[in-house]
């Protein structure tokens, strides 16, 4: 490739007017990174071949393309992206390559790895948005990633989000205040996203592209294509083996909205920065999102460390890749265009050996300083043990191990010590007590480096959120349920510039349930707002918006219809907090509906599907609108992400419409006491209590009298334990709801039972009443034979007090 120095200078730099002298330095100064990156992936894959680190994937074969991304990459930016970017990563100087290495070798030391301090495998790239107080940083004043995750295309519905808030913050003047100045400058941001090609097959591509496309928003894509899924070609993946060319209906034209769409060569360091230079001064004038396909990349290493691309690349592939390995072209262009010579380049290729090689020492011997002193005083009080032991020999065969070992695993420790502390069961000394108390205090901080910031722990945690009791007028008036909710939504969008709601059916005509009804006419399409029918980029969406320090509150439709989303928010939000350590948040509250409505779709309670897969998302399940409305408020007065799962029936059912909408807080955690009584403790929620409190009252007219509970929120669930107080009087207990046998109910039990001790208060065994394992069958019937009623509750029950006195409760059936 030829070109004049000049014509290269403009190409190069996003900034025309620098010199040429600067322009070379540019061009070197990125030549040294590419080396220092390719560097990086070379030692990564030793370290792990030689054992010093689990697994390795690397970007090698990615990283001009990264080179150029990253000179259009500015402050306030955000990136959402996968495991190969990181020379993006240190191009930006968002990752050192010491914190590369600490990432490899799992370092769980939030200042040697930012990203994820040893949590995430390595590739996971994130900033820190967050202070030490999980407050919010300025993010204008810095370049921002989200944070990883593994699951291919993942990264997508994020994306949208991220370049969704530029659009609100530049359209949406109430934004235009100082307390949103540190998360946007005039909407002016740019959301890059990164994919391999073979990722693209996954829905949660097109599902993106097609969103973005219809809101317009200013998303960088860039498919790094470099033919291959692991070992699976092109042409198992993408129709014509060619994303750009399938994807062309989505380009813009005179007369149509849609994509700009580039493409260029993974290899051609000067056509990457044209391309990225004028993609990107679209993208971030016009917000308008911009598709970057770049092609002919390639991975000399192959996929990851798990295996060898031999297998499954032809000779004459392996010879194109090593002949088009971009760092290879970039210094043969750097050639021909008389930028520097040979000796030059050799001289920094060097250079780049030798920095890679003192950061990983330094990432190595950081990691291993941090726990050999835990080892040395370990060994010290194991030898003061032994002194005054009869069991010496054993305990001194056991600390050789310790002795042996050079990796350090905190791990090791821990076994080695329990093995002692078994050995000496029998005896008691000084030395014994000091072991055991250090081993206590020693494993509850080493347990505390992976096991923390699951959830917020800021002062703005959903359980620090202090309770504001609900206000009622003399004359109360009764309305329909749903009126409750659409006076609250109108307090909040009244008194939060920075609330939207968005989902399907939500905007025109304000939900499927009208519980927005007239609030988009009153607030504008861009606060109360329709969605195309895409569950999981609405979660994504929401993710992103919440990452930029909005508050959005996302619909799913039908709670039936979370699976769709259940990934996102499974892999994405619920973990965000944990895979960060704290260093990101994003407080997206969620809003659905489930519960005795009729048919295999339209009836779910899938409770124990989300308990498995959101912790880290409180799960609350109000049983009545202003229940649910106060959750909602509480969840916005926090900086955490919540779901409130509204009880569909409750919509028509009259409440009281409270003087404070918008106001009033419900604690979660906190069960309530419905109906008080002493013989057996009920415990349920949502739409079952209405169930319950039907039976409760047939109960007592044969003489049996029920505690009935709500629990109100399942996650977190009774956090004062108090439903084993009420245990503690009736000594027989009952769980219902309508999720399949084993599920919530299960669940519930094995707090009580189990974490609250009320196995030491029954007096009969505990009963769980729940739906049947099939889904709930359509029609009155199809429901009454599928999901728990009041006989159900009412013979569980009584044959609960037939068993513990035959005499007063004969049985009936
Ligand atoms: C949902 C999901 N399925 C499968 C995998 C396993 N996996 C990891 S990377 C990968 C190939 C991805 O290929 P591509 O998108 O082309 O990116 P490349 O690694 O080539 O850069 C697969 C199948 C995964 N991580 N997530």
């Amino acid at each position: 490739m030829h070109m004049s120095k000049e014509s290269a200078s403009r190409t190069i730099s996003e900034d025309s007017t620098i010199s040429y002298e600067e322009f070379r330095a540019e061009v070197l100064n990125d030549y040294r990174i590419a080396c220092e990156s390719r560097q990086a992936s070379l030692l990564g894959r030793k370290e792990v071949l030689t054992g010093k680190a689990k697994f390795g994937i690397f970007g090698d074969g990615k990283e001009v393309a990264q080179l150029a991304m990253a000179k259009v990459f500015r402050d306030g930016d955000f990136r959402s992206g996968y495991y190969r970017d990181q020379t993006f990563m240190f191009a930006t100087g968002l990752l050192t390559i010491q914190e590369f290495f600490a990432q490899l070798y799992a370092h769980p030391d939030p200042v040697a790895e930012p990203a994820t301090a040893g949590r995430a495998m390595n590739g996971h790239y994130a900033t820190r948005l967050l202070d030490e107080q999980g407050r919010w940083k300025d993010l204008t004043a810095m370049k921002n990633s989200s944070a990883d995750i593994s699951p291919t295309g993942g990264q997508m519905p994020r994306l949208l989000g991220l370049a969704y808030a530029s659009r609100l913050y530049r359209n949406n003047p109430e934004l235009n205040k100082e307390q949103f100045r540190k998360f946007s400058s005039g909407g002016n941001e740019v959301a890059f996203g990164t994919i391999g090609d073979a990722s693209t097959s996954e829905g949660l591509f097109f599902e993106t592209i097609n969103a973005a496309g219809v809101l317009q928003v200013p998303m960088a894509v860039s498919v790094w294509d470099d033919g291959y899924g692991i070992s699976v070609p092109a042409k198992y993946q993408t129709t014509k083996q060619n994303i750009s060319e399938i994807l062309a209906g989505f380009e813009r034209t005179e007369e149509k909205d849609g994509y700009f769409i580039f493409t260029a060569k993974g290899w051609d360091y000067p056509g990457l920065c044209e391309v990225y230079e004028k993609g990107i001064a679209k993208c971030r004038s016009l917000h308008v999102p911009v598709l970057f396909h770049i092609q002919e990349m390639t991975q000399p290493q192959g996929h990851s460390t798990s295996g060898s691309h031999e297998r499954y690349k032809s000779k004459e592939r392996l010879a194109w890749e090593d002949e088009y390995d971009c760092i290879r072209k970039m210094r043969e262009w750097i050639i021909s265009a008389s930028i520097a010579d040979d000796a030059k380049l050799d001289e920094i290729e060097a250079a780049a050996k030798k920095t890679v090689g003192e950061a990983r020492k330094n990432a190595w011997d950081a990691m291993n300083n941090s726990i050999r002193s835990e080892f040395t005083k370990a060994k010290e009080l194991v030898d003061a043990l032994a002194m005054q032991s009869g069991q010496a020999v054993f305990i001194n065969k056991i600390k050789a191990a310790l002795d042996k070992s050079t990796d350090f695993e905190r791990r090791d420790l821990a076994v080695c010590i329990s093995k002692i502390l078994r050995l000496v069961r029998y005896e008691s000394s000084e030395a014994k007590t000091i072991l055991i108390s250090w081993f206590k205090s020693w494993r509850g901080q080493s347990a505390w480096l992976y096991d923390s910031n699951q959830y917020s722990e800021s002062d703005e945690a959903a359980l620090k959120v202090k309770p504001v009791a609900v206000e009622y007028g003399d004359e109360a008036s009764l309305v329909d349920g749903r009126e409750v909710l659409q006076a609250n939504h109108d307090a909040l969008l009244k008194r939060m510039p920075d609330l939207l709601f968005f989902g399907e059916d939500v905007g025109s005509i304000g939900g499927v349930n009208q519980t927005l009804a007239g609030l988009q006419a009153k607030y504008g399409d861009h606060r109360v707002i329709d969605t195309g029918i895409r569950e999981a980029t609405i979660i994504g969406q929401g993710i992103g918006l919440a990452l930029r320090g909005l508050r959005p509150v996302a619909e799913i439709q039908y709670l039936d219809y979370l699976p769709y989303a259940l990934q996102i928010l499974s892999d994405d939000l619920a973990c965000l907090q944990y895979r960060t350590r704290g260093g990101q948040k994003a407080p997206l509250v969620i809003s659905t509906r489930g519960h005795r409505l009729e048919g295999i779709w339209h009836s779910g309670s899938p409770m124990a599907m989300m308990l498995g897969s959101m912790r880290g998302i409180h799960v609350l399940v109000p049983r009545n609108m202003t229940q649910a409305a106060g959750f909602y408020n509480t969840l916005l007065a926090s900086d955490e992400p919540g779901i409130v799962v509204e009880p569909l029936n409750g919509y028509r059912t009259k409440e009281k419409l409270p003087l404070n909408p918008g106001e009033y807080r419900l604690p979660i955690g906190i069960p309530e006491i419905m109906t008080t009584g002493d013989d057996v403790t009920i415990v349920t929620y949502g739409a079952c209590c209405r169930i319950a409190q039907e039976a409760v009252q047939q109960l007592s007219e044969t003489g049996i009298s029920c505690e009935l509970i709500d629990v109100r929120s399942l996650l977190p669930f009774d956090i004062g334990h108090s439903i084993v107080e009420s245990l503690k009087k009736t000594n027989k207990i009952v769980f219902i709801d309508e999720d399949v046998p084993g599920g919530a109910t299960a669940y519930m039990m094995q707090q009580v039972i189990e974490l609250q001790e009320g196995f030491r208060y029954l007096d009969a065994k505990p009963v769980t009443v729940t739906a049947k394992e099939h889904r709930p069958a359509y029609g009155s019937d199809g429901d009454y034979f599928s999901k728990p009623g009041a006989e159900d509750i009412f013979e569980a029950v009584y044959n609960l007090m037939h068993g513990y006195d035959p005499q007063e409760f004969p049985s009936i059936i």
